[in-house]
């Protein structure tokens, strides 16, 4: 596609303005003159070969494109005659530049938004900018339109016609008629027909096939003298100054991002909201690269104006602060989990005169290529162990759910609730103790040895990508732990979490129901002493828990031993209980953060389950650990389906609590 610009006119209405330079180099604002900005505009949608017809100055105007540098070729032809001719010989003269071509036509005082040409030059049809929101001009062109086509276009035509301007995109065949009406006006012999509108030879098309093209209110303008110029030049000062915003999660920039950001920032200066790490966790997955990283690749991105901070997943608090023109979106927000977001955005945008603009959504191939890599990336032992501190850094308060086996950890890395334009998932996985025996039908009493434990590890990690904590029990003696925490670390596991009991350990829910010995606060500290020195990486975390609670040992006993363990490098601490009630837990927590701020706080609310996450936090808790929901509730599935099978003498009755066959084989996804 190439552009044809027509500057040979003498553009006297100007005054003084053209007495020295035609009229295309007039300043429109601090930095442009109106060739200057129509060949920026140009440039950057894609156009490279220009046409521009020139008379009087042709010498400086050539030098003067020159001197702009941009990457567009121009042929410049002038007309000889321009002071005798219109623009419809000049178009004559430069016809061998121009056959067989889609064109973009336009004259040289013509100053538009950057969306007109957009939208001009993305059209599938010939077409003419019109306007339908503008008074038809008394004296510059009007478009005569029936059925959304040109009929005629002239000063003259006032019945069924819209105030119109000369910029038009003419594909090829549509073109070459016009083109074939120029050249027969100009060979006609008759010398009125060189100094008429080339519009004239086009009105004697029949079938023009121009469709009208609207821009409403948005700046298509020609100047023709210095009120036009002051007018333009304070609509140039306002659209100079429109914001347009956007919001970016990723951590992965590729073409299709750079394609919108282009888009984008044609509509204005371009606010970049980088979506805070708590944000995107909550979004999707665990962010590959932290916020102040992701800010400074947007940072970077030539044409954005400015990047900030979106906290949360609600635009609300940004778009009140910066007030921007446009907000810029993809159009899969329309419907799904992210619905309510852009609900809520149509409404501040409502509340000051905003405008919501949405791009077609483009599931790119390439970033499902990226995404799909890093979230394998995600699996590797080094990629997923450091991931919880990071979470923990990140969320304040994480959470993770038990699994036991390869199809439980699935279970803990895919299941997503979407809520409130977000969506929840599980931050982690715990493989308990008590879920692994008793997946093997075992007493959780360390009787399920570190070898078979390492390997429900790696069933979990050969189907996930989600960080491990993995519950040691009591550790066994320091001279085995120290192995087992180089296992555990070389295996990717991001934490194991032992208990200060010592000797033969039962479940901690039987709490004083049967006999259980707790170690002793120098023994304890010994065994974290020596796994910290046995771990080869700084991300992997010793978590001690603290048994006090559970065997009526009081409250001032777990405090001691709490600040001894961490003293002796324990890197967080669990505090258990089996009361319903979380008062001990709530107070525990509260006194150890009057001493220690840093230290992550660990609980498992299998008993004081009715506090919710959000007033863990509030409190002080870093990590809640879902410990054993899935076996508890899988295993009365199981048994009513073993029932039912019995008790009806076949399966049939058993179906209506069966998974369909359908999704059990698509359960498990080939690679
Ligand atoms: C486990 O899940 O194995 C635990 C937590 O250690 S609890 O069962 O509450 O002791
Ligand atoms: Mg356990």
């Amino acid at each position: 596609m190439k552009a044809l610009i027509l500057n040979s006119g003498l553009g006297s209405r100007m005054g003084v303005l053209t007495d020295e330079r035609p009229k295309c180099m007039t300043a429109i604002t601090s930095k442009d003159t109106i060739l200057s900005r129509q060949l920026r505009l140009l440039a950057d949608g894609g156009i490279k070969e220009v046409v521009m017809t020139t008379g009087a100055f042709s010498g400086l105007l050539v030098s003067y494109c020159r001197s702009l540098d941009l990457p567009l070729n121009i042929t410049f032809v002038k007309n000889p005659v321009f002071d005798k001719t219109n623009y419809i010989y000049s178009i004559y003269c430069a016809r061998e530049y121009l056959r067989d071509e889609d064109i973009i036509l336009m004259h040289g005082d013509l100053v538009f938004e950057n969306t007109v040409f957009d939208d001009v030059a993305a059209s599938e049809a010939s077409c003419m900018t019109v306007s339908s929101a503008l008074d038809l001009p008394e004296k510059d062109f009007k478009a005569v339109v029936a059925d959304g086509r040109v009929q005629k276009v002239g000063i003259e035509f006032f019945n069924d016609a819209m105030a119109a301007q000369p910029l038009y995109k003419l594909l090829k065949d549509d073109w070459n008629k016009w083109l074939d009406a120029i050249i027969a006006y100009c060979e006609s012999g008759d010398e009125a027909k060189k100094k008429c509108y080339a519009e004239n030879a086009l009105n004697e098309i029949a079938d023009k096939n121009i469709t009208v093209l609207d821009f409403e209110k948005r700046l298509c303008a020609e100047i023709d003298t210095p009120e036009d110029l002051a007018v333009v030049s304070a609509k140039l000062k306002e659209i100079g100054n429109r914001t347009v915003y956007m919001c970016f999660s990723t951590d992965m920039i590729h073409s299709g991002h750079i394609a919108i950001i282009k888009k984008a920032k044609r509509l204005g200066r371009l606010i970049i909201g980088v979506l805070s790490d708590e944000a995107v966790c909550s979004y999707k997955r665990f962010p590959l690269l932290p916020f102040s990283e992701r800010k400074a690749i947007f940072e970077n991105i030539s044409g954005v104006w400015k990047v900030v901070e979106q906290k949360e997943l609600s635009y609300k608090a940004n778009l009140e602060q910066f007030r921007p023109d446009y907000v810029v979106h993809g159009d899969d927000w329309r419907e799904g989990f992210q619905k309510p977001i852009r609900d809520e955005v149509s409404s501040v945008l409502a509340s000051y005169g905003g405008q919501l603009v949405e791009f077609p959504y483009s599931n790119d191939e390439k970033y499902r290529e990226l995404e799909n890599r890093a979230r394998s990336d995600m699996s590797m032992p080094d990629m997923r162990r450091g991931r919880l501190r990071k979470a923990i850094a990140m969320k304040g308060i994480i959470t993770a759910i038990e699994a036991h086996s390869g199809l439980t950890g699935l279970i803990a890395e895919n299941t997503v609730v979407y809520q409130d334009g977000g969506a929840r998932q599980f931050d982690a996985m715990w493989v308990s103790s008590l879920c692994d025996s008793t997946a093997k039908g075992k007493p959780d009493i360390e009787l399920v040895d570190m070898t078979s434990r390492f390997r429900t590890i790696d069933d979990i990690m050969e189907v996930t990508t989600k960080p491990v904590i993995f519950d040691g029990d009591t550790g066994g003696l320091t001279e085995h732990f120290v192995y087992t925490v180089r296992t555990l670390e070389r295996m990717g596991v991001s934490m194991v979490i032992i208990e200060d009991k010592t000797g033969l350990k039962k479940n901690s829910l039987f709490g004083t129901e049967v006999k259980q010995t707790q170690a002793s606060i120098p023994d304890f500290c010994e065994k974290i002493r020596a796994g910290k020195r046995a771990q080869k990486t700084a991300d992997f975390m010793i978590c001690a828990r603290i048994e006090s609670l559970i065997l009526e040992k009081g409250m001032d006993d777990a405090l001691e031993r709490a600040f001894a363990f961490t003293d002796a490098g324990a890197d967080a601490v669990m505090i258990h209980s089996r009361k319903t009630d979380p008062a001990e837990i709530f107070e525990f927590v509260e006194k150890f953060r009057e001493k220690d701020n840093e230290t992550p706080v660990v609980v498992v609310p299998s008993s004081f389950n009715t506090v919710r996450e959000e007033e863990f936090k509030e409190r002080g808790v870093n990590v809640v650990i879902y410990a054993n929901q899935l076996t508890r509730t899988g295993f009365p599935a199981m048994q009513n389906a073993a029932k039912l099978i019995l008790e009806n003498h076949r399966a049939k009755e058993c179906d209506d609590i069966c998974m369909p066959f359908r999704d059990i084989i698509r359960l498990i996804p080939e690679e």
